[in-house]
């Protein structure tokens, strides 16, 4: 079982989250898959892992989004044989506390489990109200888009059998930011995984700075249409065959 943590300037940040994950789920792996962070991330999870062997690093060239980190530390997870994999972000947002939720639903037939904000039980702590109208805005859009009977769709706590990241088409994912995790969990759904809720409380990050930008909101308002339209445009063409296919059967 392999833990992936992308990092981008979390020195503050890397040691603890590391350690929290150590401690509450001891037989798991961590790998840090940082972007060559300019504040010495990548040196500090270095030492980390020379000094415990479950601890692994990825070293990425620079800065290319978390989707692209995550993106790799898969492909990492796959060539090693993990089967069951992992998001975490590095900031304590995710609490490694509640893995086992995640890991139960797992192991009880999901094939890929979201920690949700917004089911019952699920909860934000210190977020300001701005933020909770984004997230829930977000994904309100993201339900009306695209019909998927999720309520944390942007959340970012998941974890996937390695047959359901084979199974997903990795190789043409292009989303960056938020929109990554929607573009997994539509993929499993299209793919007929079962694809749970289980609820989790999302701390807002104490150290460190936010990576979350305006590109990162748009990007993912315009991927989500996107891919809405051509969805819905789908449903309409299936009608569309129907009526014609009943129209043929009538006149016969
Ligand atoms: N490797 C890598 N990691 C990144 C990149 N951008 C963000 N991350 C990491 O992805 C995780 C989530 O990023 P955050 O900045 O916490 O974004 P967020 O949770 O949406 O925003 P906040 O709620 O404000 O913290 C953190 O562990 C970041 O360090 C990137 O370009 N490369
Ligand atoms: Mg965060």
């Amino acid at each position: 079982m392999l833990v992936v943590i992308p990092t981008y300037n979390e020195a503050d940040n890397v040691e603890l989250i590391v350690s929290r994950v150590r401690a509450a789920t001891p037989d798991v792996h961590v790998l840090v898959a940082d972007d060559n962070s300019p504040d010495g991330t990548g040196r500090i999870a270095d030492t980390l892992a020379a000094d415990d062997d479950h601890v692994h690093v990825l070293h990425r060239r620079g800065k290319e989004g978390l989707g692209a980190a995550y993106l790799a530390g898969f492909g990492w997870a796959l060539d090693h044989g993990y089967d069951v994999v992992v998001e975490m972000d590095a900031d304590g947002s995710h609490q490694p506390e509640q893995l086992p939720r995640l890991l139960a639903a797992l192991e009880h037939g999901a094939d890929m489990v979201k920690g949700s904000r917004w089911i019952p039980g699920g909860k934000v702590v210190n977020w300001p109200l701005s933020r909770k109208i984004l997230s829930r805005g977000g994904n309100l859009w993201t339900r009306l888009c695209l019909g998927v009977p999720l309520r944390d769709a942007t959340g970012g706590y998941n974890a996937f059998h390695a047959r359901t990241l084979r199974g997903i088409g990795l190789d043409d994912v292009a989303s960056a930011g938020y929109c990554f995790q929607v573009d997994l969990a539509w993929r499993a759904l299209k793919a007929g995984f079962d694809v749970r809720e289980v609820p989790i409380t999302f701390v807002e990050r104490e150290r460190g700075d936010s990576k979350m930008s305006q590109a990162i909101v748009i990007e993912a308002l315009l991927r989500t249409t996107l891919w809405g339209i051509g969805h819905r445009a789908g449903q309409l063409r299936a009608l569309a065959g129907r009526s014609r296919g009943a129209g043929v059967a009538a006149r016969r």
